[in-house]
């Protein structure tokens, strides 16, 4: 028989069980992630790995594809219902592949992109000059205000100066709803085409807990593992018309062969949220971040904006003597796993930054409700004030695997899991 992975590569086997680990014991709040569920996971591990099958369902270049063919029709009538999309393309191997795909199909190169700024919460493929999408095309950029929302009138001045072929929503790092009717309105004044990259809020945008992109948008891409709790990956969808241009940007435009285990993982996915307690899930997210934004403000952070409407905040750390690096650091010491992030007018370099992410999609997704939640905020402000002294930090660690413990996570600890 062949031998498993412990037997055949105890070196990588170590390493996976070491993260394992990691992700047992720790807090993770970094808001783009989660944990997936057992279901998930065996789909992701398949055989549907061996599998070649560039084209689409029904329309292959290779043989043998009429098993990955019914998984990718799953996946695509599945994504299409949850979303309420006109047309999906599921091949997008992540959210990044998934937005060069729609440039590729929408813009000419030198052709104008208007999104938002990456240190006010944009994303890299948003535009910015390190990405192709700010080398390809020409980017422009609009920002929030001076309390951390969007300035819808000076999106509107910037479309009318800049006449972008395509104005892109969606963030990063924004806490806050995106109005995508009123993005609408600001597209048809200009002629512009409207994109909503919605990988963040995907799970409350699927549940009703933020409003939909369709109909207003041209094109809507996501991720499919953050809020939506499937496998790493992204898919790009667009109105009916639009679709056979996509598809084609998706392969051979950008990509080759699919990676069909992923695909159907994705399946597996949606079919999850379509069901009635992946609402309460995403609603008990929506609740949990209330709380976390609210004992952190009793604790005296800033926070961007003041606070947050989704699954996500920003620890604005400006006013403080350590820098979003610093406590980036100082809280995974203490167990508890953030990323550091650039705040609206940052100074610091973003290998440094002034500002923490915080998200509750993981830590909900264990189980974790308000008493929890309050409890790691205290916990953040304890390691903060205490960011120097290592026993210290270590002492809040042990009180955190403590706490783990009793919060199993799924694809980890299925025998813990109640049926
Ligand atoms: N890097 C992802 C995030 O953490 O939000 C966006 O793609």
């Amino acid at each position: 028989m062949t031998p498993n992975l412990a037997a055949a590569d105890p070196e990588v086997w170590a390493i996976v069980e070491q993260e394992t680990r990691r992700q047992r014991d720790h807090l993770e709040l970094i808001a783009s992630e989660n944990y997936v569920s057992t279901a998930v996971l065996e789909a992701a591990g398949s055989v549907l790995t061996n599998k070649y099958a560039e084209g689409l369902p029904g329309k292959r270049y290779y043989g043998g594809c009429e098993f990955v063919d019914l998984v990718e029709d799953v996946a695509r009538r599945r994504a299409m219902t949850l979303f309420g999309a006109p047309g999906v393309n599921v091949q997008p191997h992540s959210g990044a592949q998934a937005n060069g795909a729609v440039y590729l199909a929408a813009l000419k190169p030198g052709e104008t992109l208007l999104g938002l700024d990456l240190s006010n919460g944009g994303h890299l493929t948003h535009g910015s000059a390190a990405n192709s999408s700010g080398k390809l095309y020409r980017a422009v950029h609009y920002r929030v205000d001076s309390r951390g929302f969007i300035d819808l009138d000076s999106v509107r001045e910037m479309a009318r100066r800049e006449q972008p072929r395509i104005i892109v929503t969606g963030a990063s790092a924004y806490p806050r709803t995106w109005d995508f009717a009123a993005f609408r309105s600001i597209a048809d004044e200009v002629g512009a085409l409207l994109l909503a990259d919605v990988a963040h809020v995907a799970g409350l945008v699927v549940t009703g807990l933020h409003p939909s992109p369709f109909p207003h948008c041209d094109y809507v891409t996501t991720t499919t593992h953050k809020t939506l709790r499937g496998p790493r990956g992204g898919i790009a969808m667009a109105r009916a018309e639009l679709m056979k241009g996509l598809n084609s940007a998706v392969f051979p435009g950008s990509q080759g062969g699919p990676l069909m285990h992923v695909i159907a993982a994705k399946a597996v996915a949606f079919g999850e949220a379509l069901r009635p307690e992946f609402r309460t899930y995403a609603a008990a997210v929506l609740e949990n971040a209330q709380v976390l934004a609210h004992r952190l403000l009793e604790h005296g952070f800033d926070l961007v904006s003041g606070g947050t409407d989704n699954h996500l905040m920003l620890l604005d750390l400006s006013s403080r003597p350590y820098s979003g690096k610093d406590a980036e650091e100082a809280l995974g010491r203490a167990g508890i796993t953030v990323n550091k992030n650039t705040v609206p007018n940052e100074k610091r370099s973003p290998f440094v930054t002034s500002g923490v992410r915080l998200g509750t999609p993981a830590l909900t997704t264990r189980g974790m409700g308000p008493a929890e939640v309050s409890r790691i905020a205290d916990w953040i402000a304890e390691a903060l004030d205490h960011r120097d002294d290592p026993e210290h930090l270590a002492r809040i660690a042990a009180e955190v695997r403590d706490l783990c413990a009793g919060f199993p996570v799924p694809g980890l600890d299925r025998e813990r899991l109640p049926s």
